[in-house]
């Protein structure tokens, strides 16, 4: 159908804002629609019932970021109508109007709620700088955008994407090192999310010195955004990264404590410290070897004299259960006989000028040249220089200054990229830099390894890194509002598909004092990434140089972890599956309770599903805290508290106020050394009685390698149903055995003495149980004494560990 309109296109005056214009042509594809207007193309694709692709570009052709998504339009219904101005696309979920007067979108819900609408402004230019604008809903809320400082709720700030190395970022600065150009809107009529698929610089204004629109704009290339609507914030998420994708199983150890430092030398202290926690028996799996390591910091060398025989000692470290992780930076330093560097060179593999000379900066090792990870051939040759770590029995990788770093921290925009064949200037290739040297670390680690699961963390990306890296949020200053800050740094990359995230426990600049690192610690336990770092010269910051109390409190939270771990490594399986976070701001499921975002628990989040962590500031031995709605049992006591109200919750340091979800089931197993030592072969469940059930889907298998792909797995569904007062665990699926003989199942919130065990009476055992030791009290005075909360006569229940179907009944 041919729209013609005689108005002659408009003459761009690149100082001024024009819009896409009017509709003159649109035809309908295999996947929606495409078409003209005044100023240029626009194309609508549906990808599934709940994700609209939306592009509109200056040009024929369209351009586009091949590195983020992953997924193509799935065959899904869909019907074009027109009536009047209104071109309409509407699937099982979403019904998308175009006015083809000026190409104004609006999105509603199938039962016609308008979820988000352009401003009458649209999707316009300034020279190449494009911007979709659009209204402000009824008490609309905007969460996620990655790793961005500020409020839980977006609305009143702007955010530049722009991955920028920022040593000690303040915790409202902006941009920092990730950039996910990906948010969730959520208001009275429902809940969408927007991800803007440009990696160019761009902005994201929720209101900020306007209350006309919000808007996000790119410095150059298309409008190219996906719409994504389902009935809940968690099944957007779960859509965006089924686009983007979900990160891959990890290797169990890196679920366990990992120990940091800029730098561990020689490899004596190296030893020592792996040795000092076994030694206070606390445990941990990991210890890094920063920059250091390296002979003059050249990548894939280690320092004859700090480190004369790494592979010694890294293979005394496994004896002890440790895994070594390497850090790796880009920079290859611009040294003739540098093998690194004359490989490089003579393959073409660094980024260039644009007459072919070699771009060089300085950064650690002096001047050097950069790698194009944008390249294929340039990961694959990384990938196989890992095998100067991997022969040493490196078994991580850690990539730092991925932004890329520079000193001087301005990169000329003229320098240019492989990007995968297209070719491109810095401005469009530096967000998605870091992601594929993650990548090339990730495709290392598998082509040296191949029968071991990667271990990448990474400091810089862009949507999608999540398939790749695990993320920690660089830099971060040993103070109270960073601890807090961090903890929401880490839930909004939850919300932006990356799930496996964490901060520096500690800070990694500055000296945290002796509450602040207990208090980290603490929280901590309850980040899916869990390592403690600290910055060269300052003191030493491992958990037991803070004196005996910090160490008692930083040992119990230690040792909490890892008696989840059955829990934690269960959950790090359903989000390779859904793409949910592990550390879930309370935005996820409860979207609509407006306390949620203020800022006294706007940090607050559910850990693994069953845990309500509120992190508290060290300072303070009373807090605020909201409840959502449902029931709430204080971890420690089993008190239960009502949700939708705000209660007052003491919170001595040795306590970090944790709650437990009425109806949730979740999994534990005896104190290890590490994910590797051995268990008593008992696996304790603990049902808490509620009015809601709950189901957890329970999973291990080896911790390693990739059987887990070829059904070598124990895998099961544990249902709670408060309506029949039954737990079943139903038959278990996959061909390994359990690694626990025996089960234990403890009942909170119950006061019935016996159940039935698949129609059979059992008797219920009782006994005091705590999930954290008591402290020494160290000082006699009365004032300085720890509380100490156990669980009184705690009803549990001792069963043989099958795979076999369990109903448990008469649960009262
Ligand atoms: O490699 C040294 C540090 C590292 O420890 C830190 O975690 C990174 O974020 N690195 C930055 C370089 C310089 C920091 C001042």
């Amino acid at each position: 159908m041919n729209h013609a309109n005689p108005a002659s296109k408009n003459t761009k005056n690149s100082s001024r804002n024009t819009s896409l214009g009017e509709v003159l042509e649109w035809k309908s594809n295999r996947s929606g629609i495409e078409g003209k207007t005044t100023l240029g193309n626009f194309r609508l694709t549906v990808y599934q019932d709940g994700i609209i692709r939306v592009q509109a570009s200056l040009h024929e052709q369209f351009e586009s970021n091949p590195y983020s998504v992953i997924s193509s339009p799935l065959s899904t219904k869909f019907d074009i109508s027109e009536a009047g101005n209104i071109l309409a696309v509407t699937t099982a979920l979403i019904r998308l109007e175009v006015d083809l007067e000026r190409f104004c979108l609006s999105f509603f819900d199938k039962k016609g709620n308008l979820l988000n609408r352009d401003d009458s402004m649209g999707i316009s230019w300034i020279g190449t700088e494009v911007t979709a604008y659009k209204e402000v809903q009824k008490n609309e809320k905007f969460v996620g955008l990655g790793e961005k400082t500020g409020n839980l709720n977006r609305f009143g700030k702007a955010y530049t994407n722009w991955n920028t190395d920022y040593f000690a970022y303040g915790v409202g600065d902006d941009p920092l090192y990730m950039s996910i150009p990906f948010y969730l809107g959520t208001h009275d009529q429902g809940s969408y999310g927007i991800f803007f698929d440009n990696t160019h610089k761009t902005v994201f204004n929720f209101g900020a010195s306007t209350n006309r629109f919000i808007y996000f704009s790119a410095e150059d290339g298309d409008m190219d955004y996906y719409f994504f609507h389902q009935p809940t914030m968690a099944e957007i998420i779960s859509s965006y990264t089924w686009l983007t994708g979900r990160m891959q199983m990890p290797p169990k150890w890196a679920l366990g404590f990992q120990q940091c430092r800029y730098s561990y030398y020689p490899e004596s202290e190296v030893y020592a410290v792996a040795q000092g926690f076994r030694d206070k028996k606390m445990p941990a799996d990991v210890i890094y070897l920063d920059i250091h390591h390296m002979e003059a910091y050249k990548v894939f060398t280690f320092d004859g004299e700090k480190f004369p025989n790494a592979k010694a000692m890294i293979s005394r470290l496994k004896e002890k259960g440790f895994k070594v992780v390497v850090i790796m930076d880009p920079g290859i330093k611009t040294q003739k006989g540098y093998l690194p560097y004359e490989e490089g060179m003579e393959k073409g593999l660094f980024v260039n000028y644009p007459d072919g000379k070699t771009y060089e900066a300085q950064v650690w090792p002096g001047w050097c040249a950069f790698p194009d990870f944008t390249k294929a051939e340039t990961r694959t040759w990384w990938a196989e220089k890992m095998a100067f770590y991997t022969e040493a029995g490196v078994d991580g990788f850690w990539t730092d200054m991925n932004e890329p770093a520079s000193w001087g921290q301005f990169t000329p925009n003229l320098i240019e990229f492989d990007y995968d064949g297209e070719g491109a200037s810095h401005r469009k290739a530096r967000n998605i830099y870091g992601m594929q040297m993650a990548r090339s670390a990730q495709e290392g680690a598998a082509l040296q390894n191949p029968d071991k699961r990667p271990f990448v963390l990474t400091r810089s990306g862009f949507s999608g890194i999540q398939r790749y890296a695990a993320a920690w949020t660089g830099d971060n200053v040993a103070s109270e509002e960073h601890m807090m800050a961090g903890i929401r740094l880490v839930n909004s990359l939850g919300l932006s598909g990356v799930s496996f995230a964490g901060y520096d426990v500690g800070g990694f600049a500055g000296e945290a004092s002796k509450s602040l690192f207990a208090r980290w610690m603490s929280i901590g336990a309850f980040a899916p990434f869990y390592r403690a770092h600290s910055m060269i010269n300052s003191n030493d910051a491992e958990p037991w140089a803070f004196g005996e109390e910090v160490e008692e409190i930083s040992r119990n939270y230690m040792k909490l972890r890892y008696r989840l771990l059955p829990t934690i490594y269960s959950k790090f399986y359903s989000s390779t599956q859904s793409g949910l976070p592990i550390s879930a701001s309370l935005a996820v499921h409860y979207p609509k309770e407006d306390s949620i975002y203020q800022s006294a628990f706007q940090n607050e989040y559910l850990f693994c599903d069953a845990f309500l962590v509120a992190p508290v500031e060290s300072y303070k031995e009373i807090t605020k805290v909201y409840l959502p709605q449902g029931d709430w049992y204080y971890l420690y006591s089993d008190q239960k508290h009502q949700g939708n109200q705000v209660i007052y919750q003491d919170s001595p340091l040795n306590y970090l106020p944790v709650y437990v979800k009425a109806g949730e089931v979740f999994a534990m197993q005896s104190d290890v050394e590490h994910t590797e030592d051995n268990h008593d072969g008992v696996l304790r469940l603990h049902v808490y009685k509620g009015n809601a059930g709950s189901e957890f889907l329970y999973y291990e298998d080896a911790g390693e390698g990739w059987e887990y792909l070829k059904d070598e797995y124990f895998r099961r569904s544990i249902r709670y149903k408060a309506d029949s007062e039954s737990l079943i665990l139903e038959k278990a699926s996959g061909t390994l055995a359990s690694h626990y003989s025996k089960l234990r199942i403890y009942f909170h919130g119950f006061e019935n003495h016996a159940v039935q065990v698949n129609g059979k009476s059992h008797a219920l055992q009782h006994g005091n149980y705590a999930f954290l030791d008591k402290l020494t009290e160290f000082d006699p005075l009365p004032e300085h004494h720890h509380p100490y909360f156990e669980i009184k006569n705690l009803p549990y229940l001792e069963l043989p560990h099958t795979a076999e179907e369990l109903v448990i009944t008469h649960l009262f």
